[in-house]
């Protein structure tokens, strides 16, 4: 079959609640993908950060080979083996006392905004059913119905009702909002430290610095959402750490499975997640013995091969070159280590420069219509790098 027979059973069985990009991958390793006509693309998606340790790490398909052979699940009612192993391995990995394991993104969010509901009642001393949590405008942290409770985009919730109460709103990048929009009711504030989905949006300097001291001056938890930014993406293990505002909850996840499943937790230490009791939180395959060696291989990997350096190093690279581009279209490159996001001008859309990029060699995708966000694995080396934005500049001095 050719790829236009794979995008047409897509179209014809799938539900249709994607756009992809029409490019059908059927072979990936390190940075590049292949199509069934046997072209090879650059990856400067990484499935939106779940392949930061690069397509089929050998490390990590090693560990999942041995773990075929002994024992792939076991669900929570007993113990397995691997379980503790990767959540001791997590917890050094993040510097948290404790970690809960489950599988999605979103899992990881609910678990967290879970954690902070209870807590409110149990150590704070707020009334069940009045606990409210903060978010920000033009978040994203998944797709369940609480989940989208928080969202602001349209498309993420209308027509979902009725939505989950407990939440409220402020602009993001806005430390002074948040302040005053805490209550002796509040129970946490949630927000992703980059914003992925609204177009890699940094928030200004000392943002994240002065949510964490609003939140411990009025006993409110401080939760990272760092699913997307996580595990050395933007230059550092986790993004909180470039203004050293330790979160109380840290939501991972992508990454975590390195690239091979979905593999998510929440961190904390116990003041919090001492919250949790027997039969009060869980999933089937949370803390699977499969996911559990993964876990344990995709974090080994981020460590050996110093990631979060690489991210960094090359991160400047891309955004000096990009940046340097001679393209009037173009008002600028923003990010922070390989997780970047070139914006054009307003009402300019990108769709047909993604195209472009494809015919020419790399898959990146647009989000809001004028941004083009690339985060290529981070095991990409600067070699690779360079001969990617080659073939970026190759498009971008075409765009009319
Ligand atoms: C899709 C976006 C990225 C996330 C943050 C939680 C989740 C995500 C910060 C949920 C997931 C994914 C979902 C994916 C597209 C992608 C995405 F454009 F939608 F926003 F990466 F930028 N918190 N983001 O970024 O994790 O449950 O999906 O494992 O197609 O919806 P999940």
């Amino acid at each position: 079959m050719k790829s236009q027979d794979y995008i047409a059973l897509d179209e014809k069985f799938g539900a249709h609640n994607y756009h992809p990009l029409p490019v059908v991958i059927t072979w990936a390793e390190g940075c590049t993908v292949r199509d069934p006509e046997g072209k090879t693309y650059y990856d400067f998606l990484s499935a939106y950060s779940a392949v930061n340790q690069g397509h089929r790490h050998p490390k990590i398909l090693q560990a999942v080979r041995d773990q075929l052979e002994l024992c792939t699940l076991t669900s929570r009612a007993f113990h397995n083996d691997k379980m503790g192993p990767f959540l001791k391995k997590l917890c050094e990995f993040t510097g948290y006392e404790m970690a809960l394991p489950m599988n999605t993104g979103t899992e990881a969010v609910e678990t967290a905004l879970k954690a902070a509901r209870r807590w409110g009642v149990e150590v704070k001393g707020v009334e069940n059913g009045k606990q409210e949590i903060i978010c920000v405008d033009d978040n994203f942290h998944g797709r369940t119905i609480a989940v989208i409770s928080m969202s602001s985009d349209p498309d993420s919730t209308v027509n979902y009702g009725p939505y989950v109460p407990g939440f409220k709103r402020v602009p993001y990048g806005d430390a002074r909002a948040i302040a005053a929009a805490i209550t002796p009711t509040t129970v946490a504030v949630i927000v992703e430290p980059i914003q992925g989905e609204a177009g890699v949006v940094t928030p200004p300097e000392g943002y994240l610095r002065a949510i964490r001291e609003t939140c411990t001056k009025n006993q409110v938890l401080f939760i990272c959402d760092e699913i997307q930014t996580g595990f050395c993406r933007t230059g550092k293990r986790f993004a909180w750490q470039h203004e050293g505002a330790r979160p109380d909850i840290m939501c991972l996840g992508k990454a975590l499975g390195g690239g091979i499943m979905p593999i998510s937790a929440i961190v904390a230490d116990h003041g919090v997640m001492d919250v949790f009791t027997p039969g009060t939180h869980g999933s089937t395959f949370g803390g699977n013995p499969l996911a559990s060696a993964v876990g344990i291989a995709a974090l080994e990997v981020l460590e050996d091969e110093k990631l979060e350096d690489n991210a960094e190093r090359l991160g400047r690279i891309f955004r000096e070159e990009v940046g340097a581009i001679a393209c009037p279209k173009m008002k600028l490159v923003r990010g922070k280590g390989l997780l970047n996001a070139v914006v054009f001008e307003k009402g300019f859309e990108a769709w047909d420069v993604c195209l472009a990029l494809r015919d020419a060699g790399l898959l990146a995708k647009q989000t809001h219509g004028n941004i083009i966000r690339f985060a290529p694995p981070l095991v990409i080396t600067e070699k690779e790098l360079r001969e990617a934005i080659a073939i970026i500049r190759s498009v971008f001095v075409k765009i009319a």
